[in-house]
């Protein structure tokens, strides 16, 4: 027999690539854990017959011969096949998108890649066989597709996401019964949770981006913490945020980031989670750390977190040419040219008084103008920045200065310049070879 499975607490990206399994694999019996998110649990109260699946406690172990394990890679998170973890004659392929964390089931076969969903895996595999597809099944790869990436959205969506995305789209995948599951409404006790969350967020600033914080008692069981907890960033506007929630005896940590910089995944694994770079989720015994501990450790663990380690230093130009401010504008405009640089600094014993740019030179409009001096056509809103801190930072200061340059500082004396195109080249990864 051949069985596939994948996590408990199954989301759509889970069920699909399942679902997507048992099409690929011919024989292959989709098991799914009895524990799902709600409306994966919706979707199979109406769907299950229409697929080849299975509960857990039907499966007779005995007769497995291969297990086909999806978006996961640790045994602790099936449901009910400790039996099968022993056997040495058990074939296992893996199909996953979990990079981060250690995963113990030991594959014959695998396909792992940091990619945007798992099914994203199985639908390449399809397409390369020029499988048809029924539109049903179409639509519920889809659901886990767009779930896990955000509809293409989130950070980690890759073009084979887009590809596999269109490719399902080709088979009549269905974007209104998509829409629909995706977008479950909130229901009471959400709501109470969210309004609970907006009483006070901690906000703490981690090399230069903004982290919030949250601490919430459950005292009954509310379903899809985890989209809450997404909503609840957006409307708190920050980088990240890590919602403990704690319970009778344990905390459950949701992170959710908007910024491939704060990996969560990362952040929760030395608590014995994981997740991708834009969600994670983590549970720690309340006899172990208490929710203050746990948020003073994900503090230390981003603190350290060297994720961005380009430094304003490491993409500025230097040396800096600089002319005195009683410079005609004809050598400075010369200057430029020889030395084919768009911005000078005007300086005076290492005192900066402005900076000309090329754009200034167009507002010499008379011939006699060449002779003025720099200082009359320079600009004075000089903002400058220090060598250590990162391009992101760089970037929010030119925006909410609204410059294009930005000297760099160190010890009073300017010792480089930044411009928007060292950003914007840095961030496109448009360096040169
Ligand atoms: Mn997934």
């Amino acid at each position: 027999m051949l069985i596939a499975t994948t996590h408990k607490n199954t989301d759509f990206d889970g069920l699909a690539s399942v679902i997507a399994a048992t099409l690929l694999y011919p024989g292959c019996v989709g098991v799914v854990p009895k524990m799902t998110n709600k409306n994966v649990e919706q979707f199979l109260s109406t769907h299950k017959t229409a697929f080849n699946l299975i509960l857990p406690h039907e499966v007779p172990h005995d007769e497995v011969k291969k297990l086909i394990v999806v978006d996961t890679n640790q045994w602790q998170r099936l449901d009910r096949l400790e039996k099968l973890a022993g056997r040495n004659d058990l074939e296992i392929d893996l199909w996953d998108h979990h990079m981060m964390g250690s995963g113990d089931i030991k594959s014959s076969w695998s396909c792992r890649e940091q990619i945007g969903s798992t099914v994203t895996l199985l639908v390449r595999e399809m397409q390369r066989r020029g499988m048809t597809l029924n539109p049903l099944d179409s639509t519920v790869m889809l659901i886990g597709l767009y779930e896990d990436t955000g509809h293409l959205s989130y950070p980690s969506t890759t073009g084979e996401d887009a590809r596999a995305a269109a490719y399902l789209l080709e088979n009549r995948a269905d974007l209104n019964v998509a829409a629909f599951f995706l977008n479950p409404p909130y229901e009471e006790n959400q709501k109470e949770i969210l309004f609970e969350m907006m009483k006070e967020t901690e906000k703490v600033t981690i090399n230069g981006y903004t982290i919030g914080f949250n601490c919430i008692g459950l005292d009954k069981k509310v379903t899809d913490l985890a989209s809450i907890v997404n909503m609840y960033r957006k409307i708190v506007n920050v980088d990240a945020l890590f919602v403990i929630f704690t319970s009778d005896n344990r905390n459950t940590i949701i992170g959710r980031s908007g910024t491939e910089k704060i990996h969560i995944g990362a952040a929760l694994a030395g608590l014995g989670g994981g997740g991708h770079a834009g969600a994670g989720s983590a549970t720690v015994k309340t006899s172990a750390m208490s929710a203050q501990q746990i948020k003073e450790h994900i503090v230390v663990g981003l603190t350290a977190d060297k994720t961005e380690s380009i430094r304003i230093s490491d993409i500025m130009s230097f040396p800096v040419i600089s002319v005195p401010p009683a410079t005609p504008m004809r050598d400075v405009q010369n200057l430029m040219a020889k030395k084919k640089i768009r911005g000078i600094m005007v300086m005076e014993d290492d005192t900066i008084h402005g900076i000309i740019v090329l754009w200034d030179l167009k507002r010499v409009k008379k011939e006699e103008h060449w002779d003025s001096p720099v200082k009359a056509f320079m600009s004075r809103n000089i903002i400058t920045i220090e060598p250590g801190v990162s391009p992101s930072i760089a970037a929010g200061l030119m925006i909410e200065n609204d410059v294009g340059y930005l000297p760099v500082v160190e010890n009073n004396k300017v010792i480089g310049i930044v411009t928007r195109t060292d950003i914007l080249t840095y961030y496109y990864d448009l360096l040169p070879e």
